[in-house]
């Protein structure tokens, strides 16, 4: 797969950062401004990052993501520097501005998060984050990641494999979809507020079970190295590396097998540019 022939139509990347730069570690955590101290808070100055850092999930990210294996930058690729990864950002819960969701997100806190798992399983249940994260270790893959409006980043997002939190799920023999939920809280998500709203919530996404299971398929909780930033989907989002953007759900807080095909939220509101499959169209 991922066979990748360049023309001058493709999405262009962002400015480049040398692959040296990422790959030695201590230099990139000084370039995004954090020492190693810095690392243990690694929550790009939230207000509330002092006081959440203590919270059981978030040291568990932290020791988890201490001990994250590198992932491969395919040859032909070079990463988006962070700025870009953090700073442009789809997000509609946060405004439909590219620089909404970094500037409308900073207070924006996790903790408490849970996750619910329902529809065709054995026995639906709740997971609180911490549960949600504590038996899957994590690692790192560098994907490029492609939106439909043709622009295109190439981040490496730091999660474990989907299959892995189905496996706990006990799915009956009937499930053929997953549907996943994003959060409806006015509150943090400030473009949900009454008179605000662009889009019905919640967001919601879907993949058929097959898909879900693929190796590559992962739920993500952090970006170079360190937690996912509120702009990119905090606690957790899905990335599914042959789909477009508009697929991989930010913020997640329902996951529901189902026999049938999930409505979802782009394809209800335009279908003919947003499919359920949106598979990348390597032409
Ligand atoms: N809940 C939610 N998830 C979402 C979106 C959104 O508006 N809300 N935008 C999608 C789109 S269109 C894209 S391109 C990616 C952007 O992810 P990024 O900001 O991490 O690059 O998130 C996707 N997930
Ligand atoms: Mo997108």
């Amino acid at each position: 797969m991922h066979i990748r022939i360049k023309k001058p139509s493709d999405p262009k990347s962002f400015e480049i950062t040398p692959e040296t730069t990422y790959w030695s570690r201590r230099e990139w955590l000084e370039k995004a401004g954090l020492g190693m101290a810095g690392l243990a808070v690694a929550t790009l100055g939230a207000p509330a990052a002092a006081q959440e850092s203590v919270s059981p999930w978030r040291s568990m990210l932290q020791d988890k993501l201490g001990s994250v294996q590198r992932g491969i930058i395919p040859a032909d690729e070079t990463l988006t520097p962070f700025e870009d990864v953090t700073r442009y950002n789809n997000f509609y819960e946060f405004g439909t501005g590219k620089n909404d969701p970094v500037l409308n997100s900073r207070d924006f806190r996790v903790d408490p998060w849970s996750i619910d798992i329902t529809g065709a399983v054995k026995r639906p249940f709740t997971l609180q984050l911490e549960e949600f994260l504590k038996p899957h270790a994590l690692e790192e893959r560098v994907y490029r990641f492609r939106c439909v409006e043709a622009w295109s980043m190439v981040v490496p997002w730091v999660g474990f494999p989907l299959k892995d939190l189905i496996a706990r799920c006990d799915p009956l023999g009937s499930a053929k979809y997953v549907r996943f939920e994003t959060l409806v809280d006015p509150s943090r998500f400030p473009a949900q507020g009454f008179g605000r709203s662009t889009i019905p919530w919640p967001y919601v996404e879907g993949l058929r079970l097959d898909e879900a299971m693929h190796p590559l398929t992962l739920m993500v909780v952090g970006v170079y190295g360190k937690e996912l930033p509120a702009q990119n989907g905090a606690p957790v989002r899905l990335m599914v590396p042959w789909k477009y953007g508009f697929k991989s759900i930010k913020s997640i807080v329902r996951i529901e097998f189902s026999e049938r095909q999930p409505a979802t939220t782009w394809q209800r509101l335009a279908s003919s540019e947003y499919g359920f499959y949106a598979n990348v169209n390597p032409e």
